[in-house]
């Protein structure tokens, strides 16, 4: 059974940046709303706008059945989570954190008595309860717990479940937060080039990037569809040895407009090692199997 959004009183352990944002949202959809936070003082604003404000992490979990943890990190949710009787209770973990951790984290509630949900949030504090930002939440683990709360934990952010292993969630997580970093080293790198460039203005070079990351995300679908089917060499139009032939102009710039190649060095360096492997004619999916030691 789905519980009614507007009638499931909840718990929130943790009143950072993401914890009171995630508390406003649910407050706003007008559920009762218990939380607590180790530093008292960041409860304040929240009992004003309706909160009940629990004087330790133990007494707040006692006040409802779902209770959603969002602390810094997995060391502070077992320590938050210690005093605690977890019978019968439902566990949210939206505290970012491995998928390691998140897995010992479910056997941890599992023996405690209490069902366990992992949740990786992807958003920003201020993408919390504005649909239109598009911001929504991994969930793993107890499928069942998901089902029943789901209406309740949509409040927030669109859901995305990805499976009863407690640690896809995290893993989701961590591997979209990788696709951006590795996207943020390459920007970083491309404005540094274009710095000493003084007529050309970094607002109006914002724009061709961004542009050109749009239309090169499509490689992302086609470098899919080649680890699906095993055959990296499938449809191939910029293969790795073009490609890795073509580094050497980029590190040539590089060194011409004074910029340190350490961002993209690694990459380019996994490159050249696939294409000295003998793996020349495939295109950048041969590079995840080069990523595992060379086994998919
Ligand atoms: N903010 C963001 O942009 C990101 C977006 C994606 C998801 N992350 C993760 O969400 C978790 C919480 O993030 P946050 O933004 O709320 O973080 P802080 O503002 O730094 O607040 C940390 C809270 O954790 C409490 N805390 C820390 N250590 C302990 C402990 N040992 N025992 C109990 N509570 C602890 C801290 O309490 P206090 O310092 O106020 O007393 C805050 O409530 C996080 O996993 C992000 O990676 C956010």
């Amino acid at each position: 059974t789905t519980n009614r959004t507007s009638t499931t009183p909840l718990t929130l352990l943790g009143l950072g940046g993401m914890g009171t944002a995630l508390a406003r949202a649910w407050l706003a959809a007008g559920h009762p709303l218990t939380v607590w936070n180790r530093t008292a003082a960041k409860a304040e604003p929240l009992a004003a706008e309706g909160a009940r404000v629990a004087a330790s992490a133990a007494e707040a979990v006692a006040a409802a059945g779902l209770v959603v943890v969002c602390l810094l990190d997995d060391a502070s949710v077992g320590e938050a989570l210690a005093p605690a009787e977890l019978t019968g209770k439902d566990i949210v973990n939206l505290t970012t954190g491995t998928p390691a951790q998140a897995r010992e984290r479910a056997h941890w509630a599992r023996r405690r008595g209490a069902r366990f949900l992992d949740g990786g949030i992807m958003a920003v504090p201020p993408m919390i309860g504005t649909p239109q930002a598009g911001g929504y939440i991994f969930y793993s683990g107890d499928h069942a717990l998901f089902e029943q709360h789901r209406e309740t934990l949509a409040i927030p952010a669109g859901t995305r479940y990805v499976g009863t292993d407690a640690g896809h969630a995290a893993l989701h997580d961590v591997a979209l937060l990788s696709a951006m970093t590795g996207m943020f080293a390459g920007i970083t790198h491309a404005f540094a080039l274009m710095r000493p460039e003084r007529e050309v203005k970094p607002t109006e070079f914002a724009g061709m990037v961004t542009e050109w990351l749009r239309a090169m995300a499509a490689m992302t679908e086609a470098m899919a569809w080649q680890l699906e089917s095993g055959d990296y060499t499938e449809g191939v139009t910029s293969n790795l040895a073009m490609m890795s032939a073509g580094n050497a102009t980029l590190e040539a710039t590089a060194e011409e407009q004074g910029v340190k190649g350490e961002l993209l060095a690694p990459f380019m360096a996994s490159m050249r090692e696939r294409v000295a492997l003998g793996h020349g004619d495939e295109g950048l999916a041969g590079l995840v199997d080069g990523l595992r030691g060379g086994s998919p």
